[in-house]
């Protein structure tokens, strides 16, 4: 097969990791971006033998340190097929009274404001040789506001209308757009959204089957590997004990 190159930003853990190696395993040559080192030194261990890897470490919300990864990308790795906006997270759970400006400014730079960093680094690429795919992970919490969710809900909306933009302006080069947005899957997310307390990150997982981070990876796998006259645009998926952002049944 010809060489194809895909881009995941946070392929350090969770949903970001898993489709680092999902499309590893189709053959990608594999970009894989994050902030911690040692993991992104570690992940090769982690990729199918023979996996071709350029690791970048920089922080999404530098504007500038995006712009120096990605426009001086070795040449034979400049013709990214599939970018991945994967890097994000939820910080803090509050009602918006009584939330953390901090944890505010993290969702929006991260989540939304990076996303777009990335993504105007690589389109114009995409758009010269009028091919490519772009993924970008939103959230059930995209489609639906849940009480104390307030300023994460409102940056994965934000991913949401920029997923349906971006389909939009791209849609005259030939450049396929798909939103993915899950519900519950155990990730190292809830550690982050509760700043490293173990005992309530599990309680959110407790007494249902979560997705896996590899739910996710054979779903963004797939929508990638349709032909190319083949778009699926717009995939939520959710555990089956849950229903909407609020309904989840669990047995405990
Ligand atoms: P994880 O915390 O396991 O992974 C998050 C990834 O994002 C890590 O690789 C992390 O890498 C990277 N990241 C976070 N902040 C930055 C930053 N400032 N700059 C660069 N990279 C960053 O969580 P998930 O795998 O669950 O989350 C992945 C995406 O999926 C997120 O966008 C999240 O909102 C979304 N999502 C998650 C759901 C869930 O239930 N888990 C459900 C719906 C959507 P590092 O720390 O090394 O920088
Ligand atoms: C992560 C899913 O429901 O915890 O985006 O917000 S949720």
């Amino acid at each position: 097969m010809e060489r194809k190159i895909a881009c995941i930003t946070g392929a350090t853990s969770g949903i970001g990791k898993a489709t680092a190696i999902a499309l590893a395993k189709l053959g990608y040559a594999i970009i894989a971006t994050g902030r911690r080192k040692d993991r992104l030194n570690n992940l090769s261990k982690d990729l199918p033998v023979g996996t071709d890897l350029l690791t970048l470490c920089f922080d999404v919300r530098e504007r500038e340190a995006v712009q120096k990864e990605l426009r001086n990308l070795p040449e034979n790795w400049k013709n990214i097929d599939v970018l991945v906006n994967n890097a994000g997270n939820a910080h803090g759970l509050d009602p918006i009274q009584s939330g953390n400006t901090d944890d505010w400014d993290a969702m929006m730079d991260i989540n939304v404001k990076g996303l777009l960093y990335v993504s105007k680094e690589i389109m114009p690429n995409m758009i010269a040789r009028k091919s490519g795919t772009v993924v970008n992970i939103g959230s059930i919490a995209g489609k639906e506001v849940y009480p104390n969710g307030n300023v994460y809900c409102a940056s994965k909306h934000a991913v949401d209308a920029i997923t349906q933009g971006m389909r939009m302006d791209l849609n005259p080069f030939g450049i396929r757009v798909i939103g993915v947005h899950p519900g519950l899957v155990e990730t190292e997310f809830s550690m982050v959204r509760f700043k490293g307390d173990a005992e309530r990150s599990k309680k959110v997982y407790q007494g249902l089957q979560p997705l896996t981070p590899e739910d996710i990876a054979d779903t963004i796998a797939f929508a990638v590997s349709r032909p190319g006259h083949v778009v699926l645009a717009d995939i939520v998926i959710l555990p089956t004990a849950q229903a909407s952002a609020t309904v989840i049944t669990k047995k405990l």
